[in-house]
């Protein structure tokens, strides 16, 4: 059995900023579980075609660790080539146990410890266990009826088959969320025929992309020019919490209207115009950003299927439509999102006296900063619960996270304390006033479903106000809403 003061579960960008921190107040003694065979979270995970980040690099990258990137918004390829890069300048490689899948982690309380089961790499324990295992890393795949009868080849965006030749093959892929509006373009023109099944169209609005010129790029290697960059990217993005929840019409005006605007450019037949406009509020779903979806789902060989023209069942072929067209194809993607909702950890977590994470979620996930849950301590979620952001960089939140849970541990240390737990009333008032304020935001109100709500019908997944606002709660630690053992 292998004890270390802390362990991180994940490698993805929340496990090497927790790393960052842990050491930043003097704790180098942890390990990083990651379950697969490699280094690098979500965006070593999904290597589909087309995947590149939404949110411009300069920004959706750490702080502490700017890079010379070679586009606005960086492809798949080159956020795993950052991930290398940052494992390497931070000495990371040794601190992580690939192939740890962990099984279950569950509180010792007369040891004061968390004790973590992986599947093939033994048992471990930790003072501090930090989840960073990621709110979207468990991909689904809908129960349709017939689905398991299909004779050709599926499979998740989430897990790419690149041994599978496209070209000239019939291909269905179902979803219309931002995974399929990556995967559509980048395979349409190799593919024989696509068959796009959208039973909801998202908000689209054009990707403002620019590949940096080699003098940008040295620019981009000057810190000062880096931050300067990266401030006015944040204050850019930051406005848009303005629509999200403070106006209406400055949502429409400078959303929704720019988003019609990019469909009637990009779209010449009305029947299409129809198909892909929304009956939802622009930022209820997150907006998907591309200048390629519309122009490839007007292609010759793709067919759009909408909700009308749904699927009724899988069968051998392919897919049965509710119209009573079959289908016939070689293959079915499935870019059907994730269960992210009410699944944030998706492992057992048992905590004091046996009371698991998914018992004190059953109403629906809840936690103080979206962090650190009442029975549970020394345990840090990292983008947990109502840390989702729609409008900025998921990195920023990230951080933020990090300043609370580095303030936390340090107090933890200084006091000489085994323990630190936030208290039954700072979570329940923290989460009282999410829900209020929630109630403001256009993920409430904006007559859509999403991956955002709980089944309970809350908006469990975002922030509910600007990500500084975040960040400044997490900077003021209170000890007055801890205990201290
Ligand atoms: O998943 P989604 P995603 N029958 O949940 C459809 C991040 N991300 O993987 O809308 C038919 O958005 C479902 O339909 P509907 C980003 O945060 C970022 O695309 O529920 N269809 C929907 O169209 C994003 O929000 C990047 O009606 C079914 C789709 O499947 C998050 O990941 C890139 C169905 C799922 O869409 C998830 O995105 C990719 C059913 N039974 C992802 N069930 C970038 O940074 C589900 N669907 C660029």
């Amino acid at each position: 059995m292998q004890q270390y003061t802390a362990i991180i579960i994940g490698s993805g960008f929340g496990g090497q900023a927790a790393a960052h921190n842990l050491r930043q107040i003097g704790i180098d003694d942890f390990l990083i579980l990651e379950r697969r065979p490699w280094i690098g979270g979500t965006w070593s995970q999904n290597s589909y075609p087309g995947a590149a980040v939404d949110v411009q690099s300069p920004l959706y990258s750490l702080s502490f660790e700017p890079y010379p990137w070679s586009q606005m918004f960086a492809e798949q390829h080159e956020l795993v080539e950052y991930t290398k890069y940052c494992i390497k300048k931070h000495k990371l490689a040794d601190k992580v146990r690939l192939n740890a899948d962990v099984q279950q982690v569950q509180w010792d309380e007369a040891r004061k410890l968390w004790v973590i089961d992986t599947a093939t790499q033994g048992q471990f324990l930790a003072k501090y266990l930090i989840n960073a295992s990621g709110p979207l890393s468990t991909p689904v795949i809908p129960n349709f009826k017939g689905r398991d009868t299909f004779q050709g080849t599926t499979w998740h965006t989430n897990n790419w088959n690149h041994d599978y030749k496209l070209a000239g093959k019939r291909v269905a892929i179902i979803g219309s969320g931002a995974s399929a509006a990556q995967v559509i373009p980048a395979i349409a023109p190799e593919v024989g025929h696509l068959h796009v099944f959208q039973r909801t169209p998202h908000w689209v609005l054009p990707r403002p992309d620019r590949v940096f010129k080699p003098w940008q790029r040295a620019l981009l290697g000057n810190k000062l020019i880096y931050k300067a960059l990266r401030t006015a990217i944040y204050w850019e993005l930051e406005l848009r919490m303005l629509g999200f929840k403070y106006s209406k019409l400055g949502l429409h005006l400078l959303a929704q209207r720019p988003a019609e605007r990019h469909i009637k450019a990009q779209l010449k037949d009305p029947k299409m115009q129809a198909a892909v406009t929304p009956d939802f509020t622009i930022g209820c779903k997150r907006i998907i950003l591309s200048s390629t979806l519309y122009p490839a789902l007007a292609r010759p060989n793709v067919s759009l299927h909408t909700k009308d023209d749904g699927i009724a069942e899988i069968n051998e072929r392919g897919i049965l439509t509710t119209k009573g067209e079959q289908v016939d194809v070689d293959a079915i993607v499935y870019a059907t999102g994730y269960d992210a909702t009410d699944g944030v950890i998706s492992y057992p977590v048992i905590g004091q006296g046996g009371t698991t994470v998914a018992q004190y979620w059953a109403e629906y996930p809840r936690a103080y900063l979206g962090t650190m849950m009442p029975g549970f301590p020394n345990l840090f979620v990292v983008t947990g619960p109502n840390t989702g952001i729609g409008h900025t960089s998921a990195i920023f939140v990230i951080e933020a996270q990090m300043e609370y849970i580095r303030r936390a541990i340090a107090s933890t240390e200084k006091k000489g304390a085994k323990t630190i737990e936030v208290t039954t009333q700072a979570e329940a008032d923290y989460t009282g006033m999410i829900h209020r304020e929630m109630k403001k935001t256009v993920w409430h109100w904006g007559g859509c479903n999403s991956w955002y709500k709980s089944k309970s019908g809350h908006v469990i997944a975002m922030f509910p106000g600007f990500s500084f606002t975040f960040r400044q709660m997490c900077k003021g630690f209170k000890p007055a809403h801890h205990r201290f053992t």
